[in-house]
């Protein structure tokens, strides 16, 4: 069997429809979660509003669900989890975008919030959503083995200085000097892999997962993690701005370090598969219960945006 078999996940599963249903969920407990656009001051409901609306393809969220229902646990007690992960990842990505720090004029197809809605506000729309996180995060029920600090020490640890931020602190030293391989796993890491793994996790606990449930999704959360980041980089090299919905070909233009950079596209493409192939085989402790969670990691290696 070759690594591109190894992640053809199974037929069965109606991905297209599993999306489709989730995404509705999600967007419309987000609608509900955040505060109305004409609350006042109604130009920063406005500006969070606008970013989470833009069109991200709520990956996140999503594994959250599945791996809640993966555990046997239900959407419904997973949603304020997964909507709480979705308010940091936007809020990243409106930081990231501001001239500060990435300068990007394009995010999710739309114009950034600095564009949009000037600096000062980008930046308080971004604190907002990461503040609003743990509000919504503060309505998720407990469980026999997760109480609520639980789930604040497992989001706050994953967008804090030890992950998320410090993937970013490390992406911006790194500018300008030749990076290790190690180096950049450790970018990608903390960047991308922990709020993904994060999302698994959070799934696990709202269905009262037990520690070696949660340890496998762990696990499952960070090969996926580092291959989405990976295909990630590929993409940039292979896609268009229109495709991706933001600018292409920005990481070579900035001579950054990515691994088309470091192995070239196709050793970066074998190493994303078997990462993929890796996060299977977390989930055989699931015994067919974590189809959905196979689907999506097979979707994130093969995707095109
Ligand atoms: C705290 C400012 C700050 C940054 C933290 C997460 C991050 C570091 C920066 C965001 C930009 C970036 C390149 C992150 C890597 C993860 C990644 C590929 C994000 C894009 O995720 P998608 O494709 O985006 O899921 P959508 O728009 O679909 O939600």
């Amino acid at each position: 069997m070759t690594s591109q078999d190894s992640t053809a996940g199974p037929s069965a599963f109606d991905l297209k429809a599993f999306l489709r249903s989730r995404t509705d969920r999600i967007n419309r407990a987000l609608d509900r979660l955040l505060p109305r656009p004409g609350t006042k001051p109604p130009t920063i409901h406005r500006a969070m509003r606008y970013s989470m609306f833009a069109g991200g393809k709520r990956l996140r969220p999503i594994l959250c669900l599945a791996a809640a229902e993966a555990c046997n646990g239900s959407i419904q007690a997973a949603l304020p989890l997964a909507c709480a992960v979705e308010c940091i990842h936007t809020y990243s990505l409106i930081h990231d975008d501001l001239p500060a720090m990435d300068n990007d004029d394009f995010r999710r197809g739309k114009p950034t919030s600095h564009k949009v809605f000037g600096e000062g506000i980008a930046i308080l729309a971004g604190d907002a959503l990461l503040t609003h996180a743990f509000e919504i995060i503060a309505l998720a029920k407990p469980t026999p083995r997760y109480r609520a600090q639980d789930y604040l020490r497992e989001l706050a640890r994953a967008a804090g200085s030890r992950f998320l931020i410090a993937g970013q602190v490390a992406d911006l030293e790194n500018e300008g000097r030749s990076v290790s391989r190690r180096e950049l796993q450790f970018v990608h890491q903390c960047k991308t892999s922990a709020l993904l793994c994060a999302a698994v996790r959070l799934g696990g606990m709202s269905a009262n997962c037990p520690p070696s449930h949660l340890q496998a999704l762990t696990r499952f959360g960070q090969h996926v993690g580092l291959a989405f980041q990976i295909v990630d980089d590929i993409l940039d090299v292979t896609q268009s701005s229109e495709k991706l919905g933001k600018t292409a070909g920005k990481d070579a233009r900035a001579q950054k370090a990515t691994y088309p950079a470091l192995l070239g596209l196709d050793a970066s493409r074998r190493l994303a598969a078997r990462l993929t192939a890796q996060a299977f085989a977390a989930l055989a402790l699931f015994r067919g219960r974590a189809a959905a969670l196979e689907a999506l990691a097979g979707h994130l290696l093969r995707r095109d945006r």
